[in-house]
């Protein structure tokens, strides 16, 4: 069976747990603990080391499913599961203070997972705050980062059918990418 590691990463808030949870076909592995911060994201609760889903694919593919915390001061994992890692989906809260100067910030963290698979990009709470828009992220992504081919999506992290349509995009990209490589090998 195929196996392939995706990590959600993004801002407090962005919905990482929660898309997860959305995704996930076994009962989700959770750390979570009171959320100090409020005023970053008005929630009870925020992720302090990692969480875990597994979803599979057709018969023969399972994606395990790493969520970081979104907080600088664990970042600690984000090293340790970027490294087990082959492709990102990065949330953003479109409610966020500055969300586009977030993305490329974010992008920037995790630029090795574009070189190993791929990026794709989520924009969520749109809802909420429905400013700036997919297009203006677009925008502002192929005029810092021209060199990157990361796809944004506008997603409801707590819609299930959304997310797997952005994590197939993902899996695809990462499949692709094997796929040169192998051939490179081959060579
Ligand atoms: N209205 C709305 N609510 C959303 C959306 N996406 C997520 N949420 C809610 O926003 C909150 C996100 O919380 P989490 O999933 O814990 O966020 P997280 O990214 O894991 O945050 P940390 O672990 O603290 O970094 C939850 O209460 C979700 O139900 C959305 O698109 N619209
Ligand atoms: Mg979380």
């Amino acid at each position: 069976m195929a196996e392939h590691v995706v990590l959600f990463a993004g801002p407090m808030g962005a919905g990482k747990t929660t898309a997860i949870d959305s995704l996930s076909e076994i009962e989700v592995v959770r750390t979570e603990a009171a959320n100090s911060d409020r005023v970053t994201a008005d929630k009870a609760t925020t992720t302090v080391a990692l969480d875990y889903g597994e979803i599979s694919l057709g018969p023969e593919e399972k994606v395990r499913l790493y969520g970081v915390p979104g907080q600088r001061r664990f970042d600690f994992m984000w090293k340790i599961l970027t490294e087990r890692a082959k492709g990102l989906v990065l949330l953003i809260n479109n409610d966020a203070a500055d969300p586009i100067a977030q993305m490329l910030e974010y992008l920037d963290e995790f630029a090795e997972l574009h070189d190993k698979g791929g990026v794709v990009i989520g924009i969520s709470r749109s809802d909420v705050v429905s400013t700036p828009s997919t297009a203006d992220f677009a925008a502002a992504l192929s005029a810092a980062r021209p060199d990157l081919v990361v796809p944004v999506f506008t997603v409801d992290p707590r819609e299930g059918t959304q997310m797997r349509t952005m994590l197939m995009t993902l899996v695809a990209n990462i499949e692709m990418r094997e796929m040169f490589a192998s051939v490179e090998v081959a060579r």
